[in-house]
């Protein structure tokens, strides 16, 4: 079994410092965030931008400080997101893709999202694959339900997506896929031939779906992105904490941790 990638979803677009006061904002913050995680395990953080008053915001020039600021501090691979927030424009959402990150994630539908839709149209998903081909940056795929993941083996086949996708399988987003040992199960078996594989669980799920991934084969998205507990009514302290318990877990189960260096050989993003 390959070593385990630990993806770091610092802050997202929903959650807020009244909901987990160590939610880091700034570009300083999360880059001190990313270290922490950096030295607890995780090779890969997923980014979001705000606004200094909190508000999510794709403006590539935010996220150009916060690229540098984590540079500055560690060699985690850069994933930005192009999902923003609900409600933005496709136009926005891509402009972080320009400044030429390692990575990028790429929604692979439209799907409920809580009490909102999260609008991924084909037209847009297409634009957004064509604009990481011309940059080379490589897409990990949102799959929020099932139908997502024969979309995107169906873009693999037509060359719109690589052989060698990054799949990250969200689990538990309201309207979406639950979060259940079986369909995680199920979407593993529709990955296509070449096609590597994260889960992203929501809640509670983040410990028992990224267990569940270390044994088999897969590996594990944690952060407060999609978390803010440590355990049931006990918040986090920190990202790092969350990334510091799977890292255990997954040494405890034999299964060593990458680092950045061998996470990119694992993607093949060297
Ligand atoms: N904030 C969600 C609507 C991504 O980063 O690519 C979308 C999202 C996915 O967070
Ligand atoms: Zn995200």
């Amino acid at each position: 079994m390959d070593k385990l990638i630990i993806t770091v979803a610092l802050t997202g677009a929903e959650v807020s410092k009244a909901d987990q006061p160590a939610l880091p904002i700034s570009a300083q913050e999360i880059a001190v965030a990313a270290e922490e995680c950096a030295k607890a395990g995780a090779s890969i953080v997923h980014l979001h931008a705000r606004r200094s008053d909190g508000t999510p915001t794709q403006d590539k020039a935010v996220y150009r400080e916060i690229i540098a600021a984590v540079r500055e501090r560690c060699d985690v691979i850069i994933q930005v997101s192009t999902g923003g927030a609900v409600g933005m424009t496709a136009q926005e959402r891509l402009d972080p893709v320009s400044l030429r990150p390692e990575m990028a994630t790429l929604s692979m539908g439209s799907v409920n999202f809580g009490g909102d839709v999260f609008m991924n149209h084909p037209a847009d998903m297409e634009t957004f694959a064509k604009a990481m081909q011309a940059h080379g940056v490589k897409p990990e795929l949102e799959i929020f339900d099932a139908g997502m993941i024969a979309t995107a083996s169906r873009w693999i086949k037509n060359g719109l997506l690589p052989a060698n996708a990054h799949f990250d399988f969200v689990l538990g987003v309201p309207g979406a896929m639950p979060a259940t040992p079986e369909a995680l199960m199920y979407l593993k078996s529709q990955l296509p031939v070449g096609g590597t594989w994260t889960v992203a669980g929501i809640g509670p799920a983040q410990l028992q779906l990224g267990t569940m991934a270390i044994v088999l084969g897969g590996h594990v998205r944690v952060g407060f992105e999609d978390n803010v507990y440590f355990r049931k009514g006990e918040l986090a302290t920190s990202n790092a904490q969350l990334v510091q318990r799977i890292a255990d877990i997954s040494r405890l189960l034999e299964r060593p941790v990458a680092n950045p260096l061998e996470a990119r050989q694992l993607l093949e993003l060297i």
